[in-house]
């Protein structure tokens, strides 16, 4: 098995560390702790006057690099391990909830409307949570509910939403073996969402809702994959959700194929990278079939494929260098010229990479920013409601959560006064 050493302390490679988390952590107080003051990061000021100057001038450049406005740090919980954006008090602005492993407990961070956010809230799970979801599990009220993946307490945590960012009582499913992700999507063509998880470390399996109030319990596959993540979407167009569940050790991504009906065939191996750790689904070369770019965590790299459909869905396209520890990938258009870049999280280097994309399912080389504190997950959505995806970073070391807006505003222009 090819391995890498890993700089994450307490990732080790057995099937019991794919949870990745043990229950002895270092002092808190050894990890350096980010300032939480907002920092306005754009083009240095000479720069902006070059660009101006340039652009008055009549030479155009390329696309310009995304620039952001941060990053501004929030506190959640210690050891945040996933994250999840929503409009759980249905103001119509995107908030934040983490999965913290530390003190088993679950964050909520209603933003403001500008991208800003209130202090966390924090809510009690079972414990050792690893993972949450944000979906609207009871149909009727329209309000956003809460999942939360439980290793410690193989169990699945359903809150649901009251609709000012406020939760009932939750209620805890349990399972045979740890959880270490879910998901949420209409598996089975009824009448509600239902939730998706992987537990014991190679199986998968499905909470069927009702759209009230309950859930029926569905083992659908022990396989032999190791998914820290599992993502939804329909990889080969025919209109059933599917399953994708990153396996750490075999480098692919196992594909489960929904019939829309409750079942599923597979998995079918696609290749990645090595370690293969988080997957994103998203439109990249134009055609109709959705592509696929997955964060390697042993490569240090994301990997692009595209959509083929059956019978492998995905080929491999190519392979950009990231960061160490890849992590998580973001898909959106960061410098505004309307394609698709890519964000990715690099655990072990506490960095950021932004891979612009051509428009055609390629990528230029990543360029890397210092954001974040050892990150473990990336979420991408406007956040300050200008039209442009923003970023969040959740940081395992940080114990908060980094907020970049994305800021595309024109240069300044400069105006020479001459002589007074
Ligand atoms: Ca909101
Ligand atoms: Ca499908
Ligand atoms: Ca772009
Ligand atoms: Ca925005």
């Amino acid at each position: 098995m090819r391995m890498r050493a890993l700089t994450e302390p307490e990732r080790t490679p057995t099937l019991r560390s794919v949870c990745p988390h043990t229950e002895s952590f270092p002092d808190a107080e050894t990890f350096p702790m980010p300032i939480s003051v907002p920092q306005r990061r754009r083009l240095p000021l000479l720069a902006t006057r070059i660009g101006a100057l340039l652009l008055l001038g009549g030479i155009l450049p390329g696309p310009a690099e995304a620039g952001f406005i941060g990053p501004t740090n929030y506190p959640a919980g210690q050891y945040p391990l996933a994250g999840a954006l929503g409009d759980i008090d249905g103001d119509g602005d995107l908030d934040i909830a983490t999965a913290n492993w530390g003190p088993n407990t679950v964050s909520v961070l209603l933003n403001n409307g500008d991208g800003t956010f209130a202090a966390a809230t924090n809510y009690p799970v079972p414990e050792r949570p690893v993972d949450v979801a944000i979906g609207n599990l009871q149909v009727l009220d329209n309000f956003p509910d809460l999942v939360v993946a439980n290793q410690g307490g193989s169990s699945v945590s359903v809150f649901f939403g009251n609709g000012d960012g406020s939760f009932a009582t939750p209620t805890h499913y349990p399972l045979t073996h740890g959880a270490t992700a879910v998901a949420i999507g209409n598996f089975n063509g009824g009448s509600a969402p239902d939730i998706a998880v992987t537990y014991g470390g190679n199986s998968l399996g499905i909470l069927y809702g009702d759209g009230v109030l309950n859930f029926a319990w569905d083992h659908v596959a022990t396989g032999t994959f190791v998914a820290e993540n599992l993502s939804v979407g329909d990889v080969n167009g025919n209109g059933h959700l599917d399953l994708l569940a990153p396996d750490f050790y075999s480098d692919s991504v196992m594909i489960y194929s929904g019939n829309g009906a409750g079942e599923f065939l597979g998995p079918t191996p696609t290749a990645a990278g090595m370690n293969a750790r988080a997957v994103t689904l998203a439109h990249l070369n134009g055609d109709s079939m959705v592509d696929m770019a997955v964060a390697n965590f042993g490569a240090d790299t994301v990997t692009v494929s595209f959509g083929t459909g059956t019978p492998s869905y995905f080929q491999l396209s190519a392979t950009y260098p990231a960061g160490d520890g890849a992590k998580a990938v973001v898909v959106a258009d960061f410098n505004a010229d309307n394609q698709s870049d890519l964000a990715v999280a690099n655990y072990n280097a506490s960095t950021l990479s932004i891979l612009n994309g051509n428009g055609n399912g390629t990528f230029a080389p990543a360029v890397h920013h210092s954001y974040g504190s050892k990150p473990t997950d990336l979420l991408g959505g406007d956040l300050d409601g200008d039209g442009d995806s923003d970023l969040v970073l959740v940081n395992y070391y940080g114990a908060n959560v980094s907020v970049l807006l994305t800021d595309n505003s024109p240069p300044d222009v400069v105006f020479f006064s001459g002589f007074e």
